[in-house]
């Protein structure tokens, strides 16, 4: 008998395994979003600046762009990037609207503390169709975080600023004690960005938007260091099985 193929090689005293909790968010966010009809798109981590800046109209001087805020690859301009938009980007300039593309995955920014770490994972949304408003997005939002945090939670938009959105809002929820808890970015898909994408402004309009998914993880699970998801350490990570 080859070796390999011998049982008495394994060890069935091992642990059986468990997908990762911040995994387990991705899942579960996707779904949902698959549910509603958007489709997953994916796209490289290492960008350039093109399409994680320029065509998001992020202006040339913005402190995003700045070495101490992205990680630059040689002196190309080559970075990592530092959201999941450049892949919304790429789906856009290849097909036509009417289009729902969700985008996920690892992204990187120069910040390292308890809430903030130099690699993080984003989910980002964009649907871009003929008379796409703000209560579209207003709609979608609330369906997503029932779903995702059940019907009795409560939901405020509070205005906000991004460069590839206008208007642009944040959204909390609300926790036990009332205190509002930021969850998600989100707004209406600047003209320009549509128009930089090859697309019409004047006969298409979209919503975008965008949650941290560490972010998420610690809301549900009530994790105070976003540094606890990458020890490896299994008394942490078994509570998530
Ligand atoms: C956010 C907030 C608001 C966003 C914008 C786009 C794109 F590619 F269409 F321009 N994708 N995602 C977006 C908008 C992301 O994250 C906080």
């Amino acid at each position: 008998m080859s070796l390999n193929n011998d049982l008495s090689v394994l060890d069935f005293s091992l642990n059986k395994g468990s997908f990762h909790p911040i995994n387990q968010v991705i899942d579960g966010i996707v779904k949902i979003l698959l549910d509603f009809g958007f489709e997953v798109v994916s796209g490289p981590e290492i960008e350039t600046e093109k399409y994680n800046f320029d065509l998001l109209n992020i202006p040339k001087h913005h402190p995003a762009r700045q070495m101490h805020d992205t990680f630059y690859l040689n002196k190309k301009s080559l970075l990592l990037r530092t959201h999941t938009s450049p892949v919304q980007i790429r789906g856009m300039l290849k097909n036509k609207p009417p289009l729902a593309f969700i985008s996920y995955g690892k992204v990187y920014r120069k910040d390292d503390d308890s809430t903030h770490l130099p690699m993080f994972h984003q989910i980002e949304g964009i649907y871009v169709d003929k008379n796409i408003n703000f209560a579209n997005l207003k709609n979608l939002i609330h369906e997503l975080i029932y779903k995702l945090f059940g019907n009795e939670i409560r939901i405020r938009f509070r205005p906000s600023y991004f460069p590839f959105t206008e208007p642009s809002a944040e959204v909390d929820i609300q926790s036990h004690d009332k205190k509002w808890l930021e969850v998600l970015g989100c707004g209406v898909v600047n003209p320009k960005v549509i128009e930089n994408c090859g697309i019409d402004s004047n006969e298409y309009s979209g919503f975008a938007f965008g949650l941290g998914i560490e972010r998420i993880a610690m809301l549900k699970f009530g994790v105070k260091d976003i540094r606890e998801f990458y020890k490896s350490n299994l008394d942490f990570l078994k509570q998530f099985k």
